[in-house]
């Protein structure tokens, strides 16, 4: 052992004692007195050490050891007595002092035994060969694995599937449309056949390459995510060898099990809404088996501070996080906002209420928070549980929070009055604030930035034409009034499709002195074989029946037909105003999700799919409404 006065003292070198014969007697003297004093202080150290050891250790017989087989965990005696004047200070006496000696020589014993057991173990293999030890790590992956399997067959509570109606035909009677109809379903034919044969399994296609292609919202791993958002419209549209194929897919290669880092809200619209549908269009277990598992995954996504869920999180670890440019790490309202629908229906079809509970605890949540102008800003900080930046908006990063509440009314069966009041409320506020009349009479819905209304109108935003439209039935007696607000941005959003060279919408639009409805950002001149037009001309569609919406629904169509159809499917274009449009060679999953969908149902009989029966999610995947009145939350008739 080294003597601690031979060990150098904060860095500085202790010259060697010299032992020599004495040359300098003083110099000597010297020695022997530093030498002295250097025992001396090992001396008091020492007993300071003793000293406080004994007092400030804690003592052991205050902690009671439990074995709880795989860690021990040592827990303080409580004195839980009626009569312990100290609560927390242990106290035992007499009889009881004696059994708990016993018992603590009996918990020491085991113990001990374990500890025994565990080097006799330890000892055993190391006794084995390498090869022996893996086999045997094999053999117990072997077995986790195989209990992994059985617990995802294991099969789900039966629960009564709600009366779906509407779920084939649609034919229309008039030719004229038929074929307009028919042509749809060849250009769905298309995009999905070249998927099938250049980005099979891949989360998206380049049509143009022909590869396969993913964003990150999808995380590292190939997850199909065009097969499983295509599904239901391959269902609808009669094409069951293309929906059989996509279903073995699904059953032999969709795992969830993977170190994917995924976003929560893209994940449950496509993969947990898109696979819902699929099982309630076909009654196929799979789809509800595989939904499910890809639900407990996203749970832990939920463990925040507030319970307001992370952007992303981990398909493996759990672990989650948010966007880095979102308000200082907030997460987005129309993210953690669109999962109800999703989530309703997963505790409807599992019994088990965590679902549920997730989304009402959001809801609870926002309620209780203040509202500058009743607007719901879009950012909301997951760890404070306070809003972030004060910005609004009914386009992207907001959108689909506010469809979701219209939604949640529809889909109860129009029970859940709290929703439809939020709804309201958010509506009027927006109306008051965000939506304005341009110069030459077109209806806009601009952007709120704290406290400063941007005159610019996403195209994400005109879905919103078709949500004031399906939310007009029920509102506070001003029907007419949203069907007709509903059309003015119906007729605003074809304007922005109009004044382009393809007949193809902008990403975004201005409303800024002479421009009008027109992008002039080169950044915003973009379209991706987005939706949003299309479906606010189809709920129109369904609520009026007036022929302009079939007219603007065709233009539509072949002006994608004309500029986005390629060689390997159908890609997004970079500039609506250059006649010579670039590709950006991705074949987007809503293509197929979305616009083909809503496009066939617009050229379809109101039979297909109708929307007292159905509640299309914000990724267009028909769930059918709950009649929750006669059934409990997990689908079984409920005990009055
Ligand atoms: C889709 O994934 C969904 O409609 C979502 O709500 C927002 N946008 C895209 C398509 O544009």
């Amino acid at each position: 052992m080294t003597t601690p006065a031979l060990l150098p003292l904060s860095g500085r070198r202790i010259p060697p004692l010299n032992l020599g014969p004495p040359s300098f007697p003083h110099h000597r003297a010297t020695l022997r007195l530093s030498e002295k004093f250097i025992l001396l202080l090992i001396l008091s150290a020492f007993i300071t050490l003793c000293f406080g050891a004994f007092f400030f250790l804690p003592d052991s017989s205050k902690h009671k050891r439990f074995d709880l087989g795989l860690e021990d965990v040592l827990i303080p005696h409580v004195d839980t007595g009626k009569g312990a004047k100290n609560p927390g200070v242990f106290l035992i006496h007499g009889p009881d002092e004696h059994r708990h000696r016993e018992e603590e020589e009996r918990l020491r014993n085991k113990i001990r035994a374990d500890h025994e057991k565990a080097l006799e173990e330890a000892k055993e293999k190391l006794k084995k060969s390498r090869e022996e030890i893996r086999a045997e790590i094999q053999t117990e992956k072997n077995k986790v694995a195989q209990d992994i399997k059985t617990k995802e067959k294991k099969p789900l509570p039966p629960v009564s599937i709600p009366k779906l109606i509407g779920i084939s035909g649609g034919d229309p009677e008039d030719t004229d449309i038929r074929k307009k109809r028919d042509k749809i379903k060849e250009m769905m034919k298309y995009a999905w056949d070249n998927y099938r044969l250049y980005g099979w399994g891949h989360n998206e296609l380049r049509p143009i390459a022909k590869k396969g292609h993913s964003t990150n919202i999808f995380g590292s791993s190939q997850m199909g995510a065009t097969i499983v958002d295509a599904l239901d419209t391959l269902y609808i549209m009669g094409l069951h060898d293309e929906f059989r194929d996509g279903q073995k897919w699904v059953e032999d290669n969709l795992d969830f099990s993977v170190n994917s880092e995924v976003s929560v809200f893209e994940v449950n619209i496509r993969f947990i809404g898109g696979l819902l549908a699929a099982y309630y269009l076909s009654e196929e277990e799979i789809f509800k088996v595989k939904a499910v598992q890809l639900a407990e995954k996203l749970l832990p996504a939920f463990n925040t501070p507030t319970g307001i869920p992370w952007a992303m999180v981990n398909l493996k670890s759990g672990v989650g996080r948010n966007w880095g440019w979102a308000s200082a790490g907030s997460s987005i309202l129309a993210e953690f906002g669109t999962l109800h629908m999703e989530f309703v229906h997963l505790s409807y079809l599992t019994g088990d209420p965590v679902y549920y509970k997730k989304v009402m605890h959001i809801r609870k949540l926002l309620q209780k928070m203040d509202r500058p102008n009743g607007l719901y800003p879009n950012y909301l900080n997951p760890r404070t549980g306070r809003w972030g930046q004060y910005h609004t908006s009914v386009g992207g990063l907001g959108d689909s929070f506010y469809e979701y509440l219209l939604k949640a009314w529809l889909m109860s069966d129009k029970s859940d009055h709290e929703a439809r009041k939020m709804y309201d409320d958010a509506i009027e506020a927006i109306e008051k604030h965000l939506i304005k009349k341009s110069r030459g009479g077109l209806t806009f819905i601009g952007e709120w930035k704290n406290g400063h209304l941007e005159k610019k109108m996403g195209h994400l935003a005109c879905f919103a034409g078709g949500m004031f439209a399906l939310g007009a039935d029920g509102s506070r007696d001003k029907a007419g009034h949203y069907l007709e607000l509903g059309a003015e941005i119906a007729r605003t959003c074809h304007e922005s499709y109009d004044r382009t060279a393809l007949k193809l919408g902008p990403e975004s639009f201005k409303f800024d002195g002479a421009v009008e409805a027109v992008a002039v950002r080169q950044a915003e001149k973009y379209y991706i074989l987005r939706p949003e037009v299309i479906e606010t001309y189809w709920y129109l569609w369904r609520f009026t029946h007036d022929p302009r919406y079939r007219q603007w629904g065709w233009e539509a169509t072949l002006a994608i037909e004309k500029y986005c159809r390629v060689s390997g499917g159908f890609s997004g274009v970079k500039d609506v105003y250059s006649s010579t449009p670039a590709h950006d060679d991705v074949q987007q999953s809503f293509f197929l999700a979305e616009t083909l969908k809503y496009l066939y149902l617009l050229f379809s009989s109101d039979d297909l799919l109708p929307l007292d029966h159905w509640v299309f999610n914000t990724e267009a995947h028909p769930l059918p409404v709950l009649h929750l009145a006669n059934t409990t939350l997990s689908g079984n008739p409920a005990v009055r």
